[in-house]
Order: structure tokens, then sequence, then C-alpha cells
């Protein structure tokens, strides 16, 4: 029986099949594979008890986690150049390989997996994982300055592992002006991705554009949801030794049906404010904004109906890069989403220097935060919320100034002003 990968390709797998380009040796992606479904059969959990993929079935028994796996596959080839050529260099290389793995790839997750909406987002959180994958690549950076490879002067095993890392991350969050500040990190990542052995495998690597925007959280599906597999008799498909890349393969768990919102709101008293024409007026209002789309707010606005509340980050100390402060707000407005219908927002970044203040103010329908938003959107609770008090002259004024933009606020420049319609 040949070595078959019960697996999607992901850049876990892609770690086995360049080893095995490397050493001549065949192994196969299982056929039909179903994530969700493949890794929660009885047989599949008997090889790898939590169930996660890769895991590698051989005629003497199975082997998962991706790093065992490939270093199982590397010695199958006697002398396996890949392991280098002394104890020293195999006991760097497994340096390397703990490195690519605690300090890259962990940090890398722990800023991607959020993201892709496979764990609580947090702010705080992403940014201590961006420090902590700075550091690693500093290091690595300085290794790498007079070194083409991580361990003497040919394409390790650990030069796998860790160029399968740094795919994932330059495909989805190490943007170009990220990187750059890491010369030799990208001169390496380059010359890795373009071996014949390499691209073989992971094809053309485009680094990405702009950093994977921050998708709702996906919930792991019960397994009464998951599909039924296929009936027995139906004839296998050969499987093609890499299958094509999944769009998004970063992170590949369990899709599950999105959950559909209620709207408790629409059963509030109907209001004379159509929060439509305000987004309106607001869109379309290019010249005298004061005069029209501030008197016109005014004009609207109906304090029966709807609410407005200032909201301020509670963790402005933290705020120290501006496009990562920028980019959690963005993330905010995103989860949002679920109250477009319900909810005009103004989101400031202000300061002309770190750290940066987020502050912001919204328009919500009904006198209270509206109970769904508090408990899906869990950026909620890392603003501190104060209702609006319209009856006050400078709480009004601060109103209008947000919705405005207005600069300086509160005497200082705004670094972005975001607006959620
Ligand atoms: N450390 C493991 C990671 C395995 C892992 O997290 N696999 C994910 C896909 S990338 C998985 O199977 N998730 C499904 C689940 O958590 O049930 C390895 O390197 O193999």
């Amino acid at each position: 029986m040949a070595l078959v990968l019960h697996s999607n390709v992901n850049k876990n797998v892609r770690k086995t099949l360049i080893v095995a380009e490397y050493s001549g040796i065949q192994v196969e992606i299982a056929p039909n594979f179903q994530m969700g479904v493949s890794n929660k059969t009885p047989e599949f959990l008997k090889m790898n008890p939590i169930g996660k993929i890769p895991v590698l079935e051989t005629p003497d028994g199975s082997v998962f986690e991706s790093n065992a796996i490939a270093r199982y596959v590397t010695r199958l080839k006697a002398d396996n150049p890949l392991y280098g050529s002394s104890s020293i260099e195999y006991g760097q290389i497994e340096q390397w390989i703990e490195f690519a793995t605690l300090e890259i790839d962990a940090n890398i997750l722990a800023w991607l997996r959020p993201r892709m909406g496979f764990a609580l987002y947090l702010p705080p959180a992403e940014e201590a994982a961006i420090a902590n994958l700075k550091r690693a690549l500093g290091a690595l950076s300085t290794h790498l300055a007079s070194n083409t490879f991580l361990v003497g002067h040919a394409v390790t095993l650990a030069d796998i592992i860790l160029t399968c890392n740094l795919y994932l991350g330059f495909s989805h969050v190490m943007t170009k002006s990220f990187t750059s500040e890491f010369p030799h990190v990208e001169r390496y990542f380059w010359t890795m991705v373009n071996q014949p052995n390499f691209s073989k495998i992971l094809g053309e690597v485009k680094q990405a554009d702009s950093v994977v925007p921050i998708q709702s959280i996906k919930k792991t599906p019960q397994p009464k949801e998951a599909k039924l597999s296929k009936p027995k008799d139906e004839p296998k498909k050969e499987a093609p030794k890499v299958q094509p890349k999944a769009k998004e393969e970063a992170v590949e768990e369990e899709e599950a049906p999105k959950p559909k919102a209620k709207n408790p709101l629409d059963l509030l008293p109907p209001s004379p404010m159509v929060l439509d024409d305000w987004k309106r007026l607001y869109s379309n209002t290019k010249s005298n904004f004061r005069e029209v789309a501030i008197k016109g707010f005014w004009d609207m606005y109906d304090p029966e109906g709807y609410s407005l509340w200032f909201c301020d980050y509670k963790y402005n100390d933290e705020n120290m890069v501006s496009f990562v402060t920028m980019n959690k707000v963005g993330g905010f407005l995103q989860r949002m989403d679920l109250t477009r219908k319900y909810a005009f927002g103004k989101m400031l970044v202000i300061g002309a220097e770190p750290p940066f203040k987020v502050k912001g103010l919204w328009l919500f329908r009904g006198p209270e935060i509206p109970k769904f938003v508090l408990e899906e959107c869990y950026d909620m609770e890392l603003y501190e919320w104060t209702k609006v008090d319209i009856s006050d002259p400078a709480q009004k004024e601060r109103v209008s100034q947000m919705i405005e933009d207005q600069e300086p606020f509160e005497g200082e420049p705004l670094l972005d002003a975001k607006c959620f319609k």
C-alpha cells in the first residue's frame, strides 16, 4: 500500500509533498476527502483521535501532526540530505523546525485565524501576535543575512517547513509593506518557493496585497449537520497528486451554516425617522455639510425611536501602530454588518502620533443598544458606551462634530474617520 495522506491540500500537507518530491517518495492524497465529514469517521478517529488533518496512513500504521509526518517521510530515504550531513546539522535542522513552528507559524495563525472567523478576534491579541512575529522575523532575517539556507549549503527539512509556514503568512497577512522590514526573509522566501520541487507543489505564489479582512466567527457544525458520505458503490475518482489550491485553504475547518438573524427591532413602534433617508442625506451632501447634513440630521432625529451613543475604546494605550489601529476599527465596522438596517456610526482614530485614540458615535434604533448587537458583536465590550444626552448642548455639538469629521477633533488631528451606513 502506498502512503496516503488523509487531508485536503493545505500548507501542512504541502510540507510532506515537498519532502516527497525531494526524496523520490510516492505520497497520495486520499481521494474524495471531505473536510468535516471524512475526518469525523470512526476509521479516521482511530488514526487521529483529535480528528484533525493531516494524517498519513502507511502499511505499518498511521502518523498524525504534519511535522511528524514530514519527518517520517524524510527518514524513509536512507541518509536523506534533507536531514543534513552531521549530528550538529541534524540538531540545527530540528532547532529551526521548532522555531518555524513555535515562533513563526504560531504567530501567523494567531494573527490569521481570528480574521478568518475561526477564533475570537481581539485587537490586543492581534497586536501581540504581530509583535511576536516581527521579533521572530527579525531574528530570522539576521540569520539569513549570511546564510542562503537555514542549515548548511542546501535545502533541508527545516527550509521546507519554514517556507510552508511563511507561505501561509505571505498569502494572507504578510503584505509587502510588512515584509519589507525583513529583506533577508523576503529574499529567502522567494528563492525557496522558486526551487523546482517547491514550485511543483506550491504553484505560483502571490503575496497578499492587503491583510485578509476580518470575517464573522464560524461555528463548528454538530455531527448531524454533516453531509452523509458517498454511497459505497460509487466509483472512486483518481486522486490528483496535488489538488488545486482552495481559495481559502489557509485554515480549513468546517463551514457552518450562517445563523439567521432575527430582528426584534422590527417590532418597535414605527418612527418618523427613516434611517435610509438620513444615510442618503449624509452620503449625498458634498458641500455646506453643517448647514445641510447636520441640520437635516437634527431635523430628522427622533429621540423616541432612536438613541445616540458615544463609544470610547478601552485600550487606547495599545494603539501603537497606525495601520493596526485602523484595521481594528475596520474589523469592528465589518462585524457591525448585522445591524446595518438599524444603525449609523462614525468611528474616529484620533492623534498625530501613537498611542492613537479611537472614539465613535452610534445611532441605534430603539432606546438602548440592541441586545443582539451586544451579544453578537464582541467588539462592543472593547468600548465604553455612554448614552448621549441631547438636552446638553455640549454633547449635541460633539455629535455634530463626529458626524462631520471635524478636525481638529478635541484639539487633535484625525488619523482616520470611518462611517458605518
Ligand atoms: N498541529 C497540527 C495542526 C492540525 C490542524 O489544526 N488541522 C486543522 C486544519 S488546518 C483541522 O483539522 N481542523 C479541524 C478541527 O479542528 O476539527 C498539524 O500540524 O498537523
